[in-house]
């Protein structure tokens, strides 16, 4: 392959449409700390996701951060190790415990089958990850939390506009946060979000993210700065506009990997889940070594020797990570440990030519022994 083939590429609006989106701010000069297209975009993403309330925040991290900020948590956190590092990070910079719970291995959310015997009395919430934009167990999630009085957040930074029961992913739980990064589905170039229902935990977050900024001369919390500015907003507002397109033309791509990849013997491919509607976020292969004859890495190598860059989301577990050596057992969860040392994003965009889709499908077939 003679150009560089990532783990996937930017949609973009036209360049002429984002400066016409963009042209305006020459005149307001009015560039953030919630301006008219951060409450323009705001408005419509409720709209989109089928949700009462949104609030905008500088990423996707920060979101989760000072969501678990506003619901004045303390004491232990259950969450899953198998996510981006973000998760685990925002339970920890808040003072929390994360409790990890280990996953469902044919869908890789947390198995919910587990989560009771973690909880004790210390228990504040749960922080379920819907990974690769798959759908936790939402209605057992909700049996427990409000059986045992918890507060419940997802970390739905993968599952934009996806879609369960004919429902919005958002409206489950207390709060849903989103990631707009660049390399998402849907993207603000940096951003993030976070769906709610209670309006005083809005009134929290939506200061927390101004410093904590109530009036000139009030502050009455221990806020950050997590404000998304114009120029953010305008891009989610011209991305939001050709979503369908992209979620189209992303399908497509995942056919075509499901199409030559089904069936061979060693690769797990994501489960198609009853009644959600994708947004065709990630392609996971898990490999099994012993029935395909090649490992995760022997795979990777060879697709990045032909200028492909598949990547390992999401290895290392978030409890084995350095940072945190000593501190957490990750042979606590197993089955999350099984995956992440041999699953493999491969690339996956609006724009991918299916001859590369193709190409990536005979080089993976090739490692089979
Ligand atoms: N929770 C979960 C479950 C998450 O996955 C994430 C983020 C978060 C929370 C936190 O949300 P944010 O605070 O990030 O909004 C990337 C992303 O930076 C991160 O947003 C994402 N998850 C994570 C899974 O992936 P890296 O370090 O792997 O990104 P990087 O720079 O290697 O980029 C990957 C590929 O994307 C590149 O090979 C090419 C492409 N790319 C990258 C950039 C930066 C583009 O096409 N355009 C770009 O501008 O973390």
């Amino acid at each position: 392959m003679d150009e560089k083939i990532l783990v996937t590429r930017s949609s973009m609006p036209s360049f002429e449409e984002y400066t016409a989106e963009i042209r305006d701010l020459w005149e307001s000069r009015w560039l953030t700390n919630m301006g008219a297209k951060h409450n323009q975009f705001r408005a419509e993403l409720s709209a989109y996701l089928g949700v009462e309330n949104t609030d905008l925040f500088t990423n996707g991290h920060m979101a989760i951060e000072l969501s678990l900020q506003a619901m004045g948590l303390k004491g232990e956190v259950i969450t899953t190790p198998f996510t981006f590092i973000s998760t685990t990070h925002a339970i920890v910079r808040n003072g929390l415990q994360p409790v990890f719970c280990d996953i469902d291995p044919k869908d890789y959310t947390m198995d919910v089958s587990q989560i009771e015997e973690l909880i004790t009395p210390k228990t504040c919430a749960i922080l379920p990850v819907h990974v690769y934009g798959n759908v936790c167990q939402v209605e057992e999630i909700e049996r427990i939390a409000s059986q045992y009085g918890l507060k419940v957040l997802y970390d739905a930074a993968h599952a934009f506009g996806v879609r369960y029961k004919g429902r919005g992913v958002a409206s489950f739980g207390d709060a849903s946060c989103f990631s707009f990064h660049a390399t998402k589905v849907f993207h603000s170039v940096e951003g993030g979000a976070v769906c709610f229902k209670d309006r005083e935990f809005g009134q929290a977050v939506y200061s927390l993210k101004d410093f904590g900024i109530q009036s000139e001369a009030e502050i009455d919390g221990v806020g950050a700065n997590a404000k998304m500015n114009e120029f953010c907003a305008a891009m989610g507002l011209c991305n939001l506009r050709h979503m369908e397109e992209v979620l189209a033309l992303r399908k497509r791509v995942v056919q075509e990997y499901r199409r030559l990849l089904a069936d061979i013997d060693g690769l797990q491919l994501n489960v198609i889940q009853k009644d959600v509607e994708p947004n065709y976020a990630y392609f996971p292969i898990v490999v099994d070594e012993e029935k395909f004859g090649a490992d995760r890495d022997e795979i990777c190598e060879k697709l990045r020797q032909n200028n492909i860059f598949a990547r390992k989301y999401f290895y290392p577990l978030t409890n084995a990570v350095s940072c945190y050596k000593d501190r957490f057992d990750a042979g606590l969860t197993p089955r999350a440990a099984y995956v992440s040392r041999r699953v493999m994003t491969l690339p996956l965009y609006a724009d991918l030519d299916l001859e590369i889709v193709r190409e990536i499908c005979s080089l993976i077939l090739e490692c089979k022994k």
